[in-house]
């Protein structure tokens, strides 16, 4: 029987049919020893006596953090205020959605709080308009502005994405008062979220289908090569094409002859900043890597101080395949 995961809590899979029963089930074993990880949004097969996940439906996509599959759209929800809009930690996520080919759109919840929300608007719309990113402003507190959000979300698999204590769980509240998912105040000491939602879990009501998640803020930009991050922000991109260097990461390393910090004054500083951030986390990414595979060849080899330079000359040539092949390997293992 074809069934969808919609939670899941240690060994325990909960499992919906689409005539909306339920069922709690284990994993065969067959699937544990081929290590298959189960995620929630997994469309899964179960045995005929409902007790166990026997195979999985390959997934249309899937997210590391949080771990969730089969999404139709990614919200990525910001507070304006309490905790203050972070645009690179907002960055971070859509770069991520990006980097997983997952179509995301933007929601600014807590707008009460914002006395300047005109100008707020003007200023954040100025950035992700352009990028194409469908943005909304609402307050889930009191239930203002969600009538044009609430109809884009519907009749799709949604995931709701972002830190803890932006309002998440409020949001799914105030489109269904019925459903009354916990939700805490953010903390007076940290200006935090209290990490109130421990687990992913599917929450279906009328047409909507949507994923509720623990808010995190530790994603980083640890699995993928410098060079490639440029691909996942398109309003740098454009003005790459005449950098003097084609590998060139448009930093402080070419200035002089980069084009993209020759073009700077038409970027957005917050974007350009986030780019240079997650790039930092990259370049230490391949440089953990290249240390690691030079290690493992200097182990490998004998004595000779010349043909020590030789081996890890080529080696760093190597490198690069070999952070390649980690690279792939990452994604999967990410899982
Ligand atoms: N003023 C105001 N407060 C809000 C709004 N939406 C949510 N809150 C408050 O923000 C706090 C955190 O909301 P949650 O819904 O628990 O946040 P979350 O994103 O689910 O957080 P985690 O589950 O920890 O990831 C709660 O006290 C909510 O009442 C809003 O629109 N305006
Ligand atoms: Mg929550
Ligand atoms: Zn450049």
């Amino acid at each position: 029987m074809q069934t969808q995961v919609y939670k899941i809590h240690s060994d325990f899979f909960y499992v919906r049919d689409k005539n909306h029963n339920e069922y709690v089930c284990k994993l065969r074993d067959v699937l544990k020893k081929q290590k298959t990880q189960i995620l929630v949004g997994d469309f899964v097969k179960l045995s005929d006596d409902y007790n166990f996940i026997v195979s999985l439906q390959k997934r249309k996509n899937f997210i590391p953090r949080p771990k969730a599959a089969n999404i139709d759209l990614a919200v990525v929800v910001c507070a304006l205020h309490e905790p203050e809009l972070d645009l690179i930690q907002l960055n971070r996520y859509l770069t991520f959605l990006k980097f997983h080919n997952i179509e995301s759109a933007i929601c600014f919840n807590k707008e009460d709080l914002d006395k300047n929300i005109k100008q707020t608007k003007k200023i954040i719309e100025k950035i992700y308009k352009p990028l194409g990113y469908k943005t909304f402003f609402i307050s889930a507190k009191n239930k203002t502005d969600l009538k044009e959000f609430s109809k884009y979300i519907q009749n799709k698999t949604v995931v709701f994405c972002g830190g803890s204590g932006v309002g998440k769980s409020t949001i799914l509240n105030s489109l269904n008062p019925m459903i009354n998912i916990k939700t805490q105040n953010i903390s007076h000491k940290t200006k935090r979220g209290c990490h109130t939602t421990r687990h992913c879990e599917i929450i279906e009501f009328n047409n909507y289908k949507i994923m509720d998640t623990p808010g995190f803020s530790c994603l980083k930009f640890d699995f993928l090569l410098p060079d490639k991050l440029i691909n996942l922000f398109d309003d740098i991109k454009k003005y790459s094409k005449d950098c003097k260097y084609s590998n060139c990461l448009h930093n402080e390393d070419n200035k002089d002859i980069c084009s993209v910090i020759y073009n700077l004054d038409k970027i957005d500083k917050s974007r350009y900043e986030s780019y240079l951030c997650f790039l930092n986390e990259s370049l230490e990414y391949k440089n953990k890597i290249s240390k690691q595979s030079i290690k493992e060849e200097e182990l490998k080899k004998e004595t000779g101080s010349k043909t020590r330079t030789k081996i890890s000359k080529k080696k760093r040539e190597e490198s690069r395949k070999t952070t390649n092949q980690k690279l792939n390997k990452t994604n999967i293992k990410g899982v």
